[in-house]
């Protein structure tokens, strides 16, 4: 495969910027070698600086659930930039935009919107600790939620790449008053609300945990945080910014039927551009400046391109919610069927786990059968998995660069897309097992 500009390309970025790159997620720090610098997407598929062509699994990191430059996101940009593309002041666009969501997420009755997950989570948990006035927040080990500093605790996604889920530069008093707790242990919830409980401002979770890979959350564990948070008077927050509109119209929320207080929402909202959000009740939300005193701020918050760019894709989503989501299930499933068939086919000892348009494929320790925690994806064969990319990448195929991320499908991915991706799977198997799977 001819990957002579792709590689002339990112020795120049790696003399200009750290690793070459403007998120280390892209830095293919899980899987070795060097990154594949991409030049435009069409539908499911990139195309990379030598004009290579990949099935596109990826969907940077999930905003693209239509798949790339789908017509009416295009149409919306073109008709924004042709307006301007910022005023600082207050767009209709926003109103359209925030309306949409607040139709859609079961808990959102007013949202303010930024530029990123990241400022979403980083607000979310200030509106929390200001209007309990209290101090103390629980995350979940191998959750993800951004850089946020006080957050940046045995973080998943590329800070567990990387082995730096603990970052430095980060003071002992930013994360003093953040609690873990391992994912999917209801108990251990328990333990922390009886010894801390009136003093935790709030809980943080990924519902569906797509940070370790694909970890859904039980529902007896999010019912555990929701009972708990209620009766210490702590704020539930969902963070929703990859499972948003994308495991359910109204996210996972809506899929297990448990209402936080606040949720979290990127990626999908911004169809490509970036946007972040954070919403809830009207009466939490009015504690935001300036109603309240809760002080956040954006210059380019609501900016009118990344408005345009969410409401083109949010509305075609809604022009039939019932059908796009069944088609991104049935689609989601049809993967998960072929990549497990292959693995037990070849003998490889992996989990694959989907909910919605999420799927990682986990190639296990040897005393696990699914991933539930961090613990168990810890123990996942890495080297297992870099081989995999690898095989893929050279037959058109791009997965997630790391066995803690997860894969997405959009609308853009055809039955016979899918079809072809299973059986590259299935020739990657054997050229890595020497086996031939009959
Ligand atoms: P951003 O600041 O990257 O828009 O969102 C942070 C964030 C917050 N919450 C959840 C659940 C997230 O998954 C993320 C970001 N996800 C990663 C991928 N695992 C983004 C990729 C990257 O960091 O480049």
């Amino acid at each position: 495969m001819n990957q002579t500009n792709s590689k002339r390309i990112f020795s120049e970025a790696l003399k200009l910027m750290p690793g070459g790159v403007n998120s280390p997620a892209r830095a293919f720090g899980g899987v070795g070698g060097t990154p594949i610098v991409m030049d435009r997407g069409e539908g499911c598929f990139l195309f990379d600086a030598d004009g290579n062509r990949y099935i596109d699994y990826v969907l940077s990191w999930g905003p693209m659930i239509l798949g790339h430059q789908h017509p009416k996101v295009n149409a919306a940009l073109n008709a924004a930039v042709a307006r301007g593309t910022s005023f600082g002041a207050p767009t209709l666009a926003e109103n359209r935009l925030a309306e949409l969501v607040i139709s859609m997420v079961p808990s959102i009755e007013k949202i303010r919107l930024v530029n990123s997950g990241t400022e979403a989570t980083m607000s979310a948990i200030r509106l929390a600790r200001g209007y309990t006035g209290r101090d103390r927040i629980v995350k979940f080990i191998g959750n993800y939620h951004g850089h946020v500093d006080s957050l940046l605790v045995a973080a998943g996604s590329a800070a567990a790449t990387l082995g730096a889920p603990n970052s430095p530069g980060i003071t002992r008093g930013t994360t003093a008053d953040t609690i873990l707790v391992p994912y999917n242990r209801p108990e251990l919830a328990e333990a922390v609300f009886h010894e801390f409980g009136p003093t935790i401002a709030g809980i943080i979770v990924e519902p569906v945990a797509g940070n370790m890979g694909c970890v859904p959350g039980t529902s007896e564990f999010l019912k555990t945080l929701r009972k708990l948070t209620k009766d210490y008077g702590s704020l539930l927050i969902f963070d929703e910014v990859m499972s948003g509109f994308r495991v359910a119209k109204g996210g996972a929320q809506e899929y297990y039927g448990i209402i936080p207080d606040l949720t979290t929402l990127g990626k999908i909202i911004g169809g490509g551009l970036p946007v972040g959000a954070y919403g809830g009740r009207a009466e939490i939300m009015d504690y935001v400046i300036p109603v309240g005193k809760v002080y956040q701020a954006g210059t380019l918050s609501g900016n009118p391109l990344a408005t345009a760019a969410g409401i083109a894709t949010l509305s075609v989503i809604l022009e039939d919610p019932r059908s796009f989501y069944d088609q991104i299930e049935q689609k989601t499933t049809m993967l998960a069927n072929g990549l497990e068939k292959a693995a037990k086919d070849f003998k490889i000892h992996a989990s694959v786990q989907h909910i919605g348009g999420m799927i990682t494929i986990f190639f296990l320790g040897n005393e696990d059968t699914r991933i539930d925690h961090w613990d168990a994806a810890s123990r996942c064969n890495k080297d297992l998995f870099a081989k995999f990319f690898w095989k893929l990448i050279e037959k058109g195929v791009y997965f997630p660069c790391s066995q803690f991320e997860t894969m997405f499908l959009s609308t853009a991915h055809t039955e016979e897309i899918i079809e072809e991706t299973i059986e590259k799977v299935r020739e990657s198997f054997a050229e890595i097992t020497g086996r031939t799977g009959f």
